[in-house]
């Protein structure tokens, strides 16, 4: 996997991204989600590689695109090829999007097979921080002193901190607990993948994102948190009797075992990318302006070390446009 194969998968996003925004707010998520998959995928096969989709849109038998196994790339079973894991969520937060609220986005993470630890679609408990609370959290420990240690990573009070937590009956006691502590809380109807981002960025006035989301989010989450530096803890959280047995079916052991960002996403080949469906926290959403469209994305490589904000104006035709 080298740096040009990584910015290829920019265009993937931002494809997406494209497709899909056409479809915001016209409150029928399934639809959105669709257009989304269905983007993606197209754009996928462009690239070279032999890649294969690790996390994806379900079991094969659930969906039919981009279903885990999949084989994408237009370098299928070249034994010359790179061969690429890839964890993607083509629209993250399928209901922001069908709604025309914040966050939603297109997002997916690339890496070598067998980085990507391979998460079923469960809940997952997880915490997730920026560079400057790394080391400082504890997933185990009482919420209120987690928060107390971000505060004090930040040097500030804990009422000067502001953590995303999922709105959701059960957050209920996560959430009077925060408030009692007196953290600042944003509730978000969902995606707590970009809530994740965020709070791994400093200036986006997001110091933590806690709670139970999924646990596929919670993977593409650690491959953003790896490139920023940022700090991560999950484990599972299975609430039914089916996803202990899928747990177990997949080799997992210990229900209870803590992850860490670097268990969920290993390895030094990783890239990740998102590009804003809906304008968010983080980035812009997809801008139509007649002629052109405007993206906002952000790109990241591990090993490359680097993280790209990248906007890009998309002619439609070769007629001219306002650039501003
Ligand atoms: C979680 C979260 C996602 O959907 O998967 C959530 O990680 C679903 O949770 O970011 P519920 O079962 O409580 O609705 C998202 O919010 C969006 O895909």
């Amino acid at each position: 996997m080298d740096l040009v194969l990584g910015h290829e998968f920019v265009k993937v996003t931002e494809k997406t991204a494209i497709a899909t925004a056409r479809t915001m707010g016209q409150g029928d998520r399934k639809y959105s989600d669709h257009v989304a998959v269905e983007a993606m995928r197209a754009e996928m096969d462009t690239l070279q590689m032999d890649g294969t989709i690790v996390i994806g849109e379900g079991e094969r038998d659930k969906a039919p695109m981009l279903f885990v196994g999949e084989k994408v790339g237009a370098l299928k079973d070249d034994p010359l090829a790179p061969k690429v894991g890839i964890a993607v969520d083509p629209l993250e937060g399928t209901n922001l999007c069908a709604t025309g609220s914040a966050n939603a986005i297109a997002v997916l993470a690339a890496a070598d097979m067998g980085s990507l630890l391979y998460a079923p679609d469960i809940y997952m408990d997880k915490i997730v921080v920026g560079p400057t609370a790394k080391g400082k959290i504890d997933i185990s420990a009482p919420v209120e002193e987690n928060l107390k240690r971000i505060a004090r990573a930040f040097d500030r009070d804990i009422d000067d901190i502001t953590i995303v937590v999922l709105e959701r009956d059960r957050h209920k006691d996560l959430i009077a607990r925060i408030r009692k502590a007196g953290a600042r809380i944003k509730l978000i109807g969902d995606g707590d993948l970009s809530a994740g981002i965020a709070a791994a960025i400093r200036g986006t006035g997001i110091h933590g994102a806690i709670g139970i989301g999924g646990s596929p989010e919670g993977v593409i989450t650690a491959a953003a948190v790896r490139c920023l530096g940022g700090d991560m803890q999950a484990r599972f959280h299975p609430t039914e009797k089916w996803q202990e047995d899928r747990l177990t079916e997949l080799g997992f052991k210990d229900f209870k075992q803590i992850y860490t960002a670097e268990d969920l996403a290993k390895g030094k080949n990783i890239f990740f990318c998102a590009t804003g469906v809906t304008s968010g926290d983080l980035l812009q959403g997809v801008r139509y302006f007649g002629g052109g469209i405007r993206t906002s994305t952000i790109f990241m490589s591990f090993a490359d070390k680097i993280i790209q904000f990248v906007d890009t104006i998309h002619q439609e035709e070769r007629v001219p446009i306002t650039v501003r």
